[in-house]
């Protein structure tokens, strides 16, 4: 071959450009003169390498991404400039996780700038070493401020004369307006409770602010969902204050939701009594039950002793004195010092309703006595409202009129299948009678603290 001929086609294989360049290299300086038939040229090359590179871009929140929002991905080299970049918009099947590809990136480092609508801006350094890359990039979402949110509409409803009741109303919230094109979702906790029940019912709005009714304003974009309480929750006799709370970003606000008044003594599975009086300065209603004793049993059982009457639990207004220890369950005490006041003790031990046993009732005139025209109500299953007075435990002086003891013995109950089958009145001025008094035990005064 001719020198020239040589050089030529050296030349149109470089000048060709069909094959993609798999790294750059050096080449030495040869020449080529009239002896040279062949020539060994030494060249110095250096491979670069390439990688598929994948974004696999997420969200922090369990509601994921919401489809139709779109983002993009900036590559930049670690002096900032812009390498290459892609947009992206969310399809259904994206919600969990989205991956955005860039071939043929260069082993080096980079950071990459990954924006989404409703997210925080993510920017973030990474290494490019290997033939495939995958980067985990999880987005936060942009967060409401508890300030946007509030209460409307609140309201409970007492499930028909139950002890149950739902509670419900409507959460606002109101995004600015220069706010409203990144806000897309709100991660928020929300529980309503009753004052003084620990349990509390999920009342937690929906994630994705496309699901709640949205109203546009000069001002702000006002974002509203209902809520209600899946489960009823139980009351209590008397005033039950509801609450709702709401926890947003590691900020909470608690609101009342309003009271209402239950009557526990409307339910007829209930035993109730209720004690009013007119003059004079609390008095206390005391109970004891005895969950073993069966009716009529120390009449029946030639050997009953104190072992069969079984255990004594003593019940009254008093902190270590309110619950029925075998079952867990309150009695639900509403305790009264004047004469303004009632003094209430509800039974309902046995799944809400009285439980079977035996009870003794009594009634104490705390410090000075005087209190005057006392009545005590027993109501329940298998009674008629049956009414104890009124009856002065004060001395009136006169000694043609009894006034009770105290304490006085008012009522000894036994209840059978969840019913009162026997209450016997014990006589004003008198105890219980020896023979119960054996078994029941002496009764007991209040722990005055
Ligand atoms: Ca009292
Ligand atoms: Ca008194
Ligand atoms: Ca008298």
């Amino acid at each position: 071959m001719e020198n020239q001929e040589f050089f030529q086609s050296i030349q149109s294989e470089l000048a060709g450009g069909t094959n993609t360049p798999e790294g750059f290299g050096e080449s030495g300086i040869f020449s080529i003169d009239s002896e040279t038939t062949a020539k060994t040229i030494a060249v110095e090359f250096w491979t670069t390498s390439y990688s598929t590179v994948t974004l696999k871009i997420s969200s922090s929140s369990s509601a994921g991404m919401l489809e139709g929002s779109s983002g993009t991905v900036k590559l930049n080299s670690t002096s900032g400039q812009l390498m290459d970049n892609q947009s992206f918009t969310i399809a259904a099947e994206d919600n969990t996780s989205k991956s955005v590809v860039f071939s043929d990136v260069v082993y080096n480092s980079y950071s990459y700038d990954v924006e989404l609508t409703g997210f925080i801006p993510l920017t973030q350094a990474f290494l490019v070493s290997s033939s495939t890359e995958t980067l985990d990039v999880k987005l936060t979402p942009n967060m409401v401020d508890l300030d946007w949110l509030s209460f409307d509409n609140m309201s409970i409803a007492q499930e028909g004369t139950s002890s149950y009741a739902r509670a419900g109303g409507t959460l606002v919230l109101n995004v600015p307006n220069e706010q409203n094109d990144n806000i897309t979702q709100m991660l928020s906790l929300m529980q309503v409770k009753r004052v003084g029940l620990s349990s509390l019912v999920d009342v937690t709005p929906p994630i994705a602010l496309s699901s709640w009714s949205k109203s546009e304003g000069s001002d702000n974009v006002t974002y509203t969902t209902l809520f209600s309480t899946a489960n009823p929750l139980y009351l209590d006799h008397g005033p039950n204050e509801f609450q709702v709370m709401l926890t947003v970003n590691d900020e909470s606000k608690t609101q009342s939701m309003g009271t209402v008044d239950y009557d526990a003594c409307v339910d007829n599975s209930t035993m109730c009594l209720t004690l009013s009086w007119t003059d004079g300065l609390d008095p206390d209603l005391h109970s004891y039950y005895f969950p073993d004793w069966a009716y009529n049993e120390e009449i029946t059982n030639g050997s009953f002793d104190n072992t069969s009457r079984g255990i004594r639990h003593w019940i009254y207004s008093n902190a270590a004195n309110k619950k029925y220890s075998e079952t867990g369950q309150v009695i639900q005490l509403q305790d009264g010092n004047t004469d303004n006041e009632t003094e209430v003790q509800v039974w309902a031990t046995d799944s809400q309703k009285v439980g079977n046993g035996t009870y003794l009732v009594y009634v104490e005139d705390v410090s000075e006595t005087d209190v005057q025209n006392f009545t005590l109500v027993l109501s329940g299953p298998g009674t008629d409202n049956k009414t104890y007075g009124p009856y002065d435990l004060k001395d009136d002086d006169n000694n043609s009129t009894t006034e009770a003891l105290n304490p006085q013995a008012v009522f000894f109950i036994q209840v059978d299948n969840n019913s009162i089958v026997r209450s016997d009145n014990i006589t004003i001025g008198d105890n219980l009678s020896s023979t119960l008094m054996q078994w029941t035990g002496t009764l007991q005064n209040s722990v005055v603290e």
